[in-house]
């Protein structure tokens, strides 16, 4: 009784990861910044993902930063997340 008390509080505290609202889940390595790959895994139906990568890492590093994704999202170079 009281193990199945402990697994689902461990549960319930994994369905609501702090962040979740913020962060995008485009980082799939959550290494802090997104490779060209991860934002293609992210966007999988999404045209010119490449084009819309390069746009977005504004110091053409190859990786996008916190900030440069949320300069896409408000320049609105990358879609809403669905
Ligand atoms: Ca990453
Ligand atoms: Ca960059």
């Amino acid at each position: 009784m009281k193990k199945l008390l402990i697994l689902s509080s461990i549960l319930a505290a994994m369905s609501f990861p702090a962040l979740a609202q913020e962060a995008p889940a485009m980082d799939a390595d959550e290494n802090g910044s997104v490779t060209l790959e991860e934002f293609v895994a992210a966007y999988p139906t999404l045209e010119d993902a490449e084009t819309i990568f390069n746009d977005a890492d504004t110091d053409s590093d190859g990786l996008l930063s916190d900030e440069e994704i949320a300069a896409a999202y408000d320049a609105e170079i990358i879609p809403e997340m669905e």
